[in-house]
């Protein structure tokens, strides 16, 4: 078993009460407050539990693209529906490799590999621990998300020294049904479990702007914040419509409900990192710097996530510098 330093670890203790008290209607009851209490009370959480001016940054690479027998209704990557999006093999070692270091010169501290697999392949584990390998020798953490894993499977990457394992349960569990078939919520919180029990950080959020009701981005939040042990880490992404999927047309969500989100699973698990995931490229500086008030402190930094736009460089560089974002050091 791999011993397993955490980083971003709370200073202090949270001032909120007992996770167990986070139903439904005690959530609910969040999302209720004035904007401006739920912001001041994420504040007050977050400035406990983080210095409030850093911002954990990790760049992501499609190490294995498109192609995928799953049917997530808003993946570009599904082989269910016609994207045009081009679908590649895996990535040979030297690549990831030299995208790693070309990420961590681009001012990464941790490296997001991820495959549009259902699951691994046994043969695939053997290069995926040497991409692991070698992406910490260049001093970055390291962070997969191939799918579905056995309990091990899960123990041979973290047992090659991978660090956090991103695996989301994508929304509430009213509304699991209507955005993917291929794989159940208990799947997902099986793969969970291995990962947890190999000793490996978890990364688990959702998609927000799916046609969800408030009361489905709710039942998302509180199954994250009612996991035996909450996620290390929490993205939040913001749907990037992807043309010729299921969900590609559907409303996006109101700027001030995004930020209601994060707020709430801010308060909702104080201890975590709360990242502002996929969305940045469309949104304005005035509602990522409303997201980062409301307690996200943890982005994608690079011109691209998987396969759609990210935010460039210098356009990222000159907001930190105007906000007095600092990256968070591991
Ligand atoms: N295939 C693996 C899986 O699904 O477990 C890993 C890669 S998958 C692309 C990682 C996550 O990205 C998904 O679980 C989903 O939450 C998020 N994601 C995928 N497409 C997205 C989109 N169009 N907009 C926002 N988030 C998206
Ligand atoms: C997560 O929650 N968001 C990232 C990462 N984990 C793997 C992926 C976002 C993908 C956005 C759509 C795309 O680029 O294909
Ligand atoms: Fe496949 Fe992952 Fe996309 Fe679902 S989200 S279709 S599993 S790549």
């Amino acid at each position: 078993m791999t011993t397993l330093s955490v980083s971003h670890k709370p200073k202090t203790q949270t001032s909120e009460p007992a996770r167990s008290r986070w139903s439904q209607a005690s959530a609910s009851a969040l999302f209720d407050l004035p904007f401006a209490d739920l912001i001041f009370r994420a504040q007050n959480i977050h400035r406990l539990n983080f210095d409030a001016n850093e911002v954990q940054m990790s760049t992501l690479l499609s190490i294995k693209t498109g192609g995928c027998p799953e049917d997530c209704g808003y993946c570009s990557q599904s082989a269910h529906f016609d994207t045009g999006l081009k679908a590649s093999k895996l990535m040979a070692l030297d690549e990831v490799k030299q995208a790693a270091a070309q990420a961590k010169a681009g001012g990464a501290s941790r490296f997001c590999m991820g495959a549009a697999w259902r699951e691994p392949k046994e043969r695939d584990i053997d290069v995926l621990c040497d991409m692991v390998r070698e992406v910490k020798a260049l001093g970055m953490e390291t962070c997969m998300t191939l799918g579905m894993l056995s309990a091990p499977q899960a123990q041979r990457l973290a047992d090659a020294g991978l660090e956090y394992y991103n695996h989301n349960i994508d929304t509430g569990p009213g509304y699991y049904g209507k955005v993917v078939s291929t794989r159940s919520l208990q799947d997902r919180l099986d793969t969970l479990g291995h990962v947890r029990d190999a000793g490996m950080a978890v990364c688990c959020g959702g998609i927000v702007g799916m046609g969800e009701t408030r009361e489905d981005r709710i039942g998302m939040l509180v199954t994250l914040a009612g996991l035996p042990t909450p996620p290390e880490s929490v993205p939040i992404n913001a749907l990037m419509q992807i043309k010729g999927t299921p969900l590609g047309k559907s409303a996006p969500i109101e700027g001030f409900e995004f930020v209601r989100t994060i707020a709430a699973a801010r308060i909702m698990m104080p201890a975590s990192v709360v990242r502002l995931s996929a969305g940045r490229e469309s949104m304005s500086e005035e509602l990522q710097a409303l997201c980062f008030l409301a307690g996200a402190n943890s982005i994608f930094i690079g011109p691209k996530l998987l396969t759609t736009a990210n935010p460039a460089k210098e356009k990222d560089d000159a907001l930190w510098s105007r906000l007095g974002i600092r990256p968070m050091e591991i």
